[in-house]
C-alpha cells in the first residue's frame, strides 16, 4: 500500500537509507521517497538543514511537519503505524531480543564498517564522521575497525548457527541491519564474508533472495 502522510529524504547510495527501504520494502508500504544528492553536498544545503541540522540521510518527514531522523527512531514510527508484518518482535522477549541484535549489529557492524572507511577513503578527508562538525581521518582506526568487522561476523556466524534469523526464530529488522552491514562490508571496504563462516553464509543466501534486498 502507498502512505502518502510521510516521506522519507534518503539517498540511494546510503547504507543506512538502505535499511530503512527495505522495512518499508517488507511492509509492503511505499512512501514518497525525496533524493539527497550526498556526492554534490545536498545535506549541507540551507533547506535540508532546515529539515535535519545533524546533516545526514534518512529522515523521515510527517505531515505536520516533525522530522524523525536516526534509522531506529524511524523504523519504530513505521512499525507502530503499520504493525504488519512484525519486524521489531510480537511479545515483549522478542521485542527485547530484536532490539539487543539490532543494537548489537548496528554498534559492532555497522558503525565498524562506517569507521573503517571513513577513516580511510580520499573523498572523506576531513570528514570522518558524518554530521555537521569536521574531523580528521586516523588511519590506525581503519585498520582496528577491520579487526572489529572480523570478529562481528566470527559472532555473528555462532549466532547464526544457533537460531535461523539473527534475533531468533522470525526475521526481523535486526536481519536488515545485520544485512546491509554485510553488503556494505564486502563494497566499501572490501570485505566479503569469510568462507568458513558457514552458517552466516547460510543466513546471508536466504536474506539476500527476499524481494526487499533489491531496496
Ligand atoms: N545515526 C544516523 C547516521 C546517518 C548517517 O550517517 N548517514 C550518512 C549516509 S549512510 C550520511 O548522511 N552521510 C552524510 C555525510 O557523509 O556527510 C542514522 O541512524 O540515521
Amino acid at each position: 500500500m502507498t502512505d502518502k502522510t510521510m516521506k522519507l529524504y534518503e539517498s540511494a547510495g546510503s547504507p543506512n537509507s538502505r535499511r530503512v527501504r527495505i522495512f518499508l520494502a517488507e511492509k509492503g508500504l511505499s512512501i514518497p521517497l525525496v533524493p539527497v544528492d550526498l556526492g554534490k553536498g545536498g545535506q549541507h544545503s540551507e533547506a535540508y538543514r532546515a529539515i535535519n541540522p545533524r546533516r545526514v540521510v534518512p529522515t523521515l518527514v510527517l505531515e505536520d511537519g516533525t522530522a524523525i531522523g536516526e534509522v531506529p527512531a524511524i523504523v519504530r514510527y513505521i512499525e507502530e503505524i503499520h504493525p504488519q508484518p512484525p519486524l521489531h518482535g510480537e511479545t515483549a522477549k522478542e521485542r527485547a531480543l530484536v532490539t539487543m541484535w539490532e543494537r548489537r549489529a548496528e554498534l559492532e557492524g555497522f558503525a565498524a564498517v562506517m569507521e573503517a572507511i571513513r577513516n580511510a577513503a580520499p573523498g572523506l578527508k576531513g570528514r570522518a564522521i558524518a554530521g555537521p562538525y569536521d574531523y580528521e581521518q586516523i588511519p590506525a582506526l581503519a585498520e582496528r575497525s577491520k579487526l572489529r568487522v572480523k570478529n562481528f561476523f566470527f559472532d555473528l556466524d555462532a549466532r547464526l548457527g544457533e537460531v535461523p534469523f539473527v534475533a531468533g526464530e522470525h526475521y526481523s529488522i535486526a536481519d536488515i541491519t545485520a544485512l546491509v552491514t554485510v553488503d556494505f562490508a564486502a563494497k566499501a571496504i572490501n570485505f566479503p564474508l569469510p568462507d568458513e563462516h558457514q552458517a552466516l553464509k547460510r543466513w546471508y543466501e536466504l536474506v539476500s533472495k527476499r524481494p526487499s534486498a533489491s531496496a
